[in-house]
């Protein structure tokens, strides 16, 4: 999967090429016309993110709008990812004896919740980012004492 997904990208990559070319190389654009350049680079709209022992591996800014998130676990015991998006500095999130995060707790949003992902799995979840600060986190016992958490911001 990973292979092919490399080769549709390449691919991608190698149209937007040609377009690029084909539009810089037109005789027929006056110089007075705006240049309309394909938005075809690699976008953040659909980052990966990887959860491990004890971390997880997200952008840490992203841009707002709808976003498809694929969650892969290369760890070696099951994870989670939770979406909080809150103005708190993760030492400030509301946190029970065990030091793990009060997930309905005052001062936090939990925007987005999934299974327990097992190694080797994956998961696709949508999100809908507006700007702001999010933690992203494994709340699993004991993992966000851990540092098993991003701190994403998210830009207009
Ligand atoms: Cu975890």
């Amino acid at each position: 999967m990973a292979r092919l997904s490399t080769l549709v990208l390449f691919f991608g990559l190698a149209a937007g090429a040609t377009a690029c070319a084909t539009a810089g190389t037109s005789p027929s654009s006056p110089a007075s016309t705006p240049t309309l350049v394909p938005t075809s680079q690699p976008t953040a709209a659909n980052p990966t993110i990887v959860l491990s022992e004890w971390k997880v591996a997200v952008a840490s800014t992203l841009k707002a709008g709808k976003v498809t998130f694929t969650i892969t676990n290369a760890g070696t015991v099951p994870h989670e990812l939770l979406v909080f998006k809150s103005d708190l500095d993760e030492a400030a999130y509301p946190k029970d004896s065990a030091g793990d995060i009060v997930e309905d707790g005052p001062g936090i949003n939990l925007l987005s919740d999934g299974d327990n992902i097992n190694p080797g799995g994956s998961q696709s979840r949508t999100v809908d980012l507006t700007p702001g600060k999010y933690l992203f986190v494994c709340n699993i016992t004991g993992h966000f004492k851990s540092g098993m958490f991003t701190v994403v911001t998210v830009t207009p």
